[in-house]
């Protein structure tokens, strides 16, 4: 197994939606020992510690939440993320999903920089596919992949120079969808694996087809991954939980699948809010999530074929 360097960077922001607590995700990681579990993969570690947005005044604005807060995060996550791309494999410990608007621009400006194509894997019920125009609920975690596409309106917002093409994207999960991101998805091509067609198909076919798409365009590949892609039933600790998830193992296999394929550089770990968890259980099972895609596996080879 190719002994990586990752990198643990605490991301605590917590102004993407109005339900507090995701500000204490990156001591969750923490707690249940990250760290501990790569490390015992043979991976070496290293936390950054958190990175700290720089003070703003607020901009008072009638239906989004926070904006002034979420561009200097924005800002702050961009920077982490490209100097730490440069370095080894960054793990983003969240805070909530806004913070992919930073992470994943400074993965943008990275493979542009390689001049490598960038894909973006959104494990995740919904889409968060809005712009600050569409949002209904004004909260800014829902608006990310609009903002990495490229969409326009996101006016005090670093410009993304290098917008990740539809093409690109892969949503995996989804189950709760707004009509204006429905809308607005339905004409691109973006590949959406829904929770019907993980029903129908399962989860490997449809994520080794993007994993293939990935590899022939030896392109970078950034993991976002959302708490409520998991049913609640087992990741009770987010604030927009969605029946009907991805099960356990569905999850394990997309880890082990991501670990298999050698083609994730980097991660994003959101939406885990601790104050909603049961005894840290959700936490424990982000951790070891993050395990298996850093090459935790069952048996060291795979099992005789059966057929
Ligand atoms: N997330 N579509 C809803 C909204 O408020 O715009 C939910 C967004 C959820 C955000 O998954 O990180
Ligand atoms: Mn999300
Ligand atoms: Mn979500
Ligand atoms: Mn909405």
């Amino acid at each position: 197994m190719t002994t990586q360097n990752c990198i643990l960077i605490g991301a605590p922001m917590d102004c993407g939606k109005r339900r507090t607590g995701c500000l204490m995700g990156p001591d969750a990681y923490r707690t249940a020992d990250l760290a501990g579990a790569l490390q015992s993969l043979g991976h070496k570690v290293q936390d950054r510690g958190n990175v700290t947005p720089a003070p703003v005044d607020p901009i008072p604005h009638d239906r989004l939440h926070k904006l002034a807060e979420t561009i200097a995060w924005t800002k702050a996550l961009a920077d982490a993320s490209e100097a730490a791309l440069q370095d080894g494999f960054p793990i983003f410990m969240g805070g909530d999903h806004a913070l992919a608007l930073g992470t994943v621009l400074g993965a943008t400006r990275h493979a542009a920089a390689q001049d490598k194509p960038l894909f973006v894997l959104w494990l995740d019920a919904h889409t968060d596919y809005h712009t600050p125009q569409t949002t209904d609920s004004g909260n800014l975690h829902g608006t990310p992949m609009g903002y990495l596409a490229g969409r326009e309106g996101f006016d005090g917002f670093p410009a993304v120079d290098h917008p990740v093409p539809h093409a690109n994207i892969c949503m995996l999960g989804l189950r709760s969808v707004d009509p204006a991101e429905r809308a607005a998805l339905q004409d691109t091509d973006v590949t959406y694996i829904d929770m019907r067609a993980i029903d129908e198909h399962g989860i490997a076919g449809p994520l080794n087809a993007f994993l293939d798409t990935v590899r022939a365009a030896d392109g970078m590949l950034h993991v976002s991954l959302d708490v409520d892609f998991l049913d609640p039933s087992v990741a009770p600790a987010v604030g927009t939980t969605v029946p009907g998830g991805a099960t356990v193992r569905e999850a394990h296999l997309v880890m082990e699948m991501l670990h298999d394929s050698g083609l994730m550089t980097s991660l994003d770990l959101v939406e885990l809010n601790p104050f909603l968890d049961e005894r840290g259980r959700t936490a424990q099972l982000m951790v070891e999530l993050t395990a298996s895609a850093l090459g935790r596996r069952i048996f060291d080879r795979p099992t005789r074929a059966f057929s």
